[in-house]
């Protein structure tokens, strides 16, 4: 059996050539740009045409050394000697195909549900095709989209099979690493590589498309065996932590990071001014048409939902795609995100577009992320004592969502899918005041800016930091901490003067304070 490189495979189909360019010139350039497999998939051609084409499509390939595979026809396959056969789920099935084929062909499935992926493992398929994970033109497939999101729970079913898998459906090189990063499951297994028919066979200079999508999916598995090797090997102290963030409490009055804020009308003001105060500058936008612009300036975006009103959607989605682009670090605050259909088909459309570097809640909006019952809310407040494991509710939604996520609570729990700390510094007069949890959301966007302020930071490359999980931490200790010191002053009487002494200890804070009063555990 041929070993197959499934980093960029080429789905071809003539239709979607640019006007002019010749098929076999594309699929040429696309192999000098760095295409390691192709399916030839004709769906309109008869028989003797497609066996004319794949013959063709062979020879070229042959040149590049770049096995074949013919998508759903058997006698095809065999007539040119395809080193695969790939098949959708309408189609003959695998054990009939391989009866058909000689020993050693690849048989690969399209697969979108997972009872089909489970079905194909079984039927002893070598490679799946997941999808569809983005919205397309170039197949009838609108019912079948996953989301990024989507893919590390398909994916999960082929731990320990051998089975290999490519993601499939509007895939393109501005997506491609938030569909990679996206993909990697809770167990740490990644795609084994990237499917695409327009993105290189719709563009004039295939070999360009090619190579940018090469490269990209290059980094990204290197950068995937890097962080897997560095979770296995690092041990996180106390001191190491609590050492790095005292650096960021002092590091953000020097750099005065920019946060591009959209959050709700309730908390605009004072989640400005806690901004100003820990040492940050805020800028409150919402129009989708400065997105772009916004996003190359600000070092890092909070979006939060609290009072998101239609006309607001598109801004914040906007915001956050510009976000990723830029690799501007993202916060999401899913506020309330039980209370309604509307605010849950926000927070999953978001998550689906891009890829936020922290989530925060408390229990019971995380819950309802997560999709469980376990927790509930009322409105935006959560109900009951919270989960009953939080250490590994945590890590697991973070191998989920593939971010840092800051449950809030009496206990803040934080992590980064990997390590788990929890921090038990606050007051109950943060619960006496509306947006405690917002202005949090501010914190965790400064930090976090700060956190990559003299860093290099690659377009090409990672949309989550290693550096989110400290500034997350850095966040959530600054606000609590602050609490604690300012409850202890004369000025403080009560839930009406306790926001404006919280807001003067922010400005006076000092990395010693935190050194001293941090309470943080290492689970
Ligand atoms: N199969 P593009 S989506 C051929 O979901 C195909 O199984 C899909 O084309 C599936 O890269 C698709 O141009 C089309 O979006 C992918
Ligand atoms: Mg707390």
């Amino acid at each position: 059996m041929v070993e197959i490189d499934y980093s960029v495979y080429l789905v071809t189909g003539r239709n979607f050539l640019p006007p002019g360019k010749d098929y076999l010139d594309s699929l040429e350039e696309s192999l000098q740009g760095g295409v390691t497999v192709v399916q030839v998939r004709e769906k309109d051609a008869d028989t003797g045409e497609f066996i004319e084409i794949a013959r063709k499509s062979k020879e070229v390939c042959d040149k590049y050394n770049v096995p074949l595979i013919i998508n759903d026809r058997v006698d095809v396959a065999l007539v040119v000697g395809a080193a695969g056969l790939h098949i959708g789920q309408d189609d003959m099935d695998i054990a009939q195909a391989r009866k058909l084929l000689p020993p050693g062909t690849i048989i690969g499935v399209s697969c979108n549900k997972i009872e089909e992926l489970e079905a194909a493992v079984k039927a002893g398929a070598d490679y799946v095709g997941i999808g569809t994970v983005w919205p397309t033109q170039t197949k009838d497939v609108a019912h079948r989209i996953i989301g990024p999101r989507g893919i590390g729970e398909r994916l999960k079913v082929l731990d320990g099979t051998g089975v290999k898998a490519v993601a499939i459906g509007g895939i393109k090189s501005t997506n491609l690493w938030r569909t990679l990063h996206g993909g990697v499951t809770t167990t740490g297994s990644a795609l084994d590589g990237v499917a695409v028919v327009s993105e290189i066979m719709g563009s004039p200079e295939p070999k360009s498309a090619a190579e940018k999508l090469s490269s990209i999916v290059k980094a990204f598995k290197k950068e995937h065996a890097r962080v897997t090797e560095l979770r296995a090997s690092q041990r996180l102290t106390k001191e190491s932590i609590i050492g790095q963030v005292a650096e960021l409490v002092k590091k953000i009055r020097d750099v005065n990071p920019l946060v591009h804020q959209i959050t709700n009308h309730v908390v605009a003001t004072q989640s400005a001014n806690v901004t100003l105060a820990i040492g940050a500058s805020p800028i409150m936008a919402t129009e989708p048409a400065e997105m772009e612009d916004l996003s190359k300036i600000a070092n890092a975006l909070l979006v939060n939902i609290g009072t998101m009103v239609s006309s607001g959607v598109e801004g914040a989605r906007l915001a956050g795609v510009c976000a990723n682009k830029y690799r501007k670090p993202i916060v999401f605050d899913p506020v309330g995100v039980g209370a309604s259909a509307f605010r849950r088909n926000n927070a999953n459309g978001f998550l689906n577009q891009w890829q936020a570097s922290i989530i925060k809640g408390n229990a019971g909006e995380l819950a309802a992320l997560a999709g469980t019952t376990e927790v509930l809310s009322k409105g935006v407040d959560s109900v009951g004592s919270g989960f009953k494991d939080p250490v590994s509710f945590v890590r697991n939604l973070a191998r989920k969502e593939r971010c840092v996520i800051v449950l809030t609570g009496h206990t803040d729990y934080i992590s980064d899918g990997n390590t788990v700390v929890s921090l038990s510094n606050g007051h109950p007069a943060l619960g006496q005041i509306t947006g405690s949890g917002c202005i949090l959301g501010s914190c965790l966007a400064s930090y976090c800016a700060t956190a990559l302020q003299g860093k290099e930071v690659d377009l090409q490359g990672p949309i989550v930091d290693d550096t989110s999980f400290v500034a997350a931490i850095a966040g959530t200790l600054v606000l609590t901490v602050a609490a604690e010191i300012a409850t202890k002053k004369d000025e403080f009487k009560g839930p009406g003067t306790f926001l404006s002494v919280l807001i003067d200890t922010l400005s006076t804070l000092k990395a010693e304070d935190i050194v001293e009063n941090a309470k943080l555990t290492i689970h």
